[in-house]
């Protein structure tokens, strides 16, 4: 199911018992954060919470706050419009399979999936909800309404300053359009925002994003670049922005595929891009090129402040809004958090991708505590020789998996969800000298532990059960099994005294 608004999305979660609404006025700065934290931790992610009045600076903000709509496997499937993820999985394994049709049920089944392809594709429109208030900047960098509305700024949004130490305040979940000048192509990607002052804030996309790619071309045309953030409206485009898509892979398509339905776009106001015309709110703005400022600290999903570094410097035109706004936006820290459960579904949405460059690959996973770059388990069916090795380098040369630090990959029969399962393994099954690898890749910018950023070691276990021809000149032993007989004997003895 497509979402019209953000606010539907709530009130879905609302009628399943997801949301919890928060009638007291409660503090933007670190109060909202501590809340939404205590709710991330508690069993299976805990509820949505829905803050109808969000404090900044003394003053109850016109947008209530929307967080942890997303931190859950039961909230993260709402978001997408379905019951469970591994429906979405099935619909790419069915995408990447498909042939040519053997009979007419195999054809219907491929007609209707084309048709969802054809779904995904965006439509544009000339009038948009998320266009219903408009503040430009005018020459004297005041933010002036041209409808009835009154004047507006960053200020009057509920923009959380998420941990104490803090530089400022950080919008966390906006979705950064840009283009390539060179194709034209598009690209949405979830950068991390600290609020400078009215008119300028940061923007952190990291060295290997394609928010960044996209401002290196213009910086070497040295022309200001346009780009346009936008914030809510259907779930779909949250999930799609922070997804590790090929870099040329449209996020606004991908997202349409994954409601079955087009986004509808439209013409910014003050800017050369277009946006989808359902979102919440619109940031409309340039960087210009070579201008860099420090952003930061924060405190970000490693579970320790990311220091001060240079970034470049967004530059607002346009603020324009839905009348009923809500401000989605989450936090990141400690694990587990929101957004471990967007980094969960995206590894089983693409399972699949990675089952077809991997023929052995049976399940993975990144378990919380990695917090998705430091941890990857992965069990394969394995046929030769150093074929582990061959499972870690392939993830290691794929898109963002190639920030993996440690990765271990097990045999098919253990279960990679299972983390005691997968550490008995480890250590059962290896000979640290034999069974590691250690090799230099590039390293996730947020990683603090290698001596110079962006650049590291990683490591692979290999905690397969050895074949011949892998240095192991002994017997491999048997794993203790206890008979199916046995077991359903005992099954049934106590269902008897139970
Ligand atoms: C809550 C959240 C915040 C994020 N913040 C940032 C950020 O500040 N900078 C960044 O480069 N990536 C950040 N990411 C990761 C990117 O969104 C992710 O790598 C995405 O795939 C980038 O898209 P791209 O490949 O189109 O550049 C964040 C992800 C999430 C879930
Ligand atoms: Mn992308």
């Amino acid at each position: 199911m497509a979402y019209r608004s953000f606010r539907q999305f709530l009130e879905t979660l609302d009628q399943a018992g997801e949301l919890k609404r928060v009638a007291e006025p409660v503090d933007t700065e670190l109060v909202i954060a501590e809340w939404a934290d205590r709710e991330m931790k508690s069993p299976g992610g805990g509820k949505a919470l829905l803050f109808e009045q969000a404090i900044v600076d003394g003053k109850t903000s016109k947008f209530p706050v929307a967080i942890n709509t997303m931190g859950s496997r039961k909230r993260i499937a709402m978001a997408l419009g379905r019951e469970s993820i591994d429906e979405i999985a099935q619909e790419i394994q069915l995408i990447l399979k498909a042939k040519p049709p053997t009979d007419l049920r195999e054809g219907f089944a491929l007609l209707k999936q084309g048709i969802h392809l054809l779904h995904a594709r965006p439509k544009s429109v000339s009038s948009a909800p998320c266009q219903e208030v408009v503040h430009s900047l005018d020459s004297t960098f005041n933010l002036q309404p041209s409808t009835s509305e009154s004047a507006m700024s960053l200020h009057d949004m509920p923009i959380l300053k998420c941990w104490p130490k803090d530089g400022g305040r950080f919008i966390t979940l906006p979705h950064v359009h840009t283009r390539d000048p060179e194709t034209g192509a598009r690209n949405v990607g979830c950068y991390r925002m600290q609020v400078f002052d009215e008119g300028t804030m940061a923007m952190h996309w990291q060295v290997h994003k394609v928010g960044a790619r996209h401002g290196k071309r213009y910086y070497e045309r040295n022309e200001r670049m346009p780009v346009a953030v936008t914030l809510g409206g259907d779930p779909a485009l949250s999930f799609a922005a922070t997804a590790p898509l090929p870099d040329g892979l449209d996020e606004i398509l991908f997202a349409g595929f994954l409601r079955r339905k087009s986004i509808e776009m439209v013409k910014c106001e003050t800017v050369d891009l277009e946006v989808p015309a359902d979102v919440d709110f619109v940031l409309e703005g340039y960087v210009q090129p070579g201008e860099m400022r420090p952003e930061g600290p924060f405190g970000d999903h490693t579970g320790y402040y990311t220091a001060v570094e240079d970034y470049p410097v967004f530059h607002l035109t346009a603020i324009t809004h839905r009348r009923d706004a809500v401000y989605p936006t989450t936090i990141v820290g400690i694990p587990p958090m929101e957004d471990f459960y967007i980094g969960d579904a995206v590894v089983r949405i693409f399972l699949p991708v990675f089952k077809m460059n991997f023929p052995e690959l049976i399940d993975m996973t990144l378990p919380a505590e990695g917090v998705f770059h430091n941890l990857v388990f992965v069990s394969i069916r394995k046929q030769y020789p150093y074929q582990a090795f061959k499972v870690m380098h392939g993830l290691w040369g794929m898109g963002q998996m190639m920030f993996s630090k440690y990765i271990v990959v097990v045999d098919e029969d253990c279960d990679v969800h299972n983390t005691s399962d997968v550490l008995f393994r480890l250590c059962a099954n290896t000979d640290p000298e034999r069974d590691t690898t250690v090799i230099k890749n590039p390293s996730d910018s947020l990683d603090h532990a290698p001596s110079e950023q962006n650049i590291g070691s990683h490591m692979g276990f290999d905690a397969t059960r050895k074949l011949p021809g892998e240095n192991y000149h002994r017997q491999w032993p048997e794993l203790l099994k206890m008979t199916d007989e046995v077991k359903k004997l005992v099954d049934a003895l106590q269902k008897k005294t139970r």
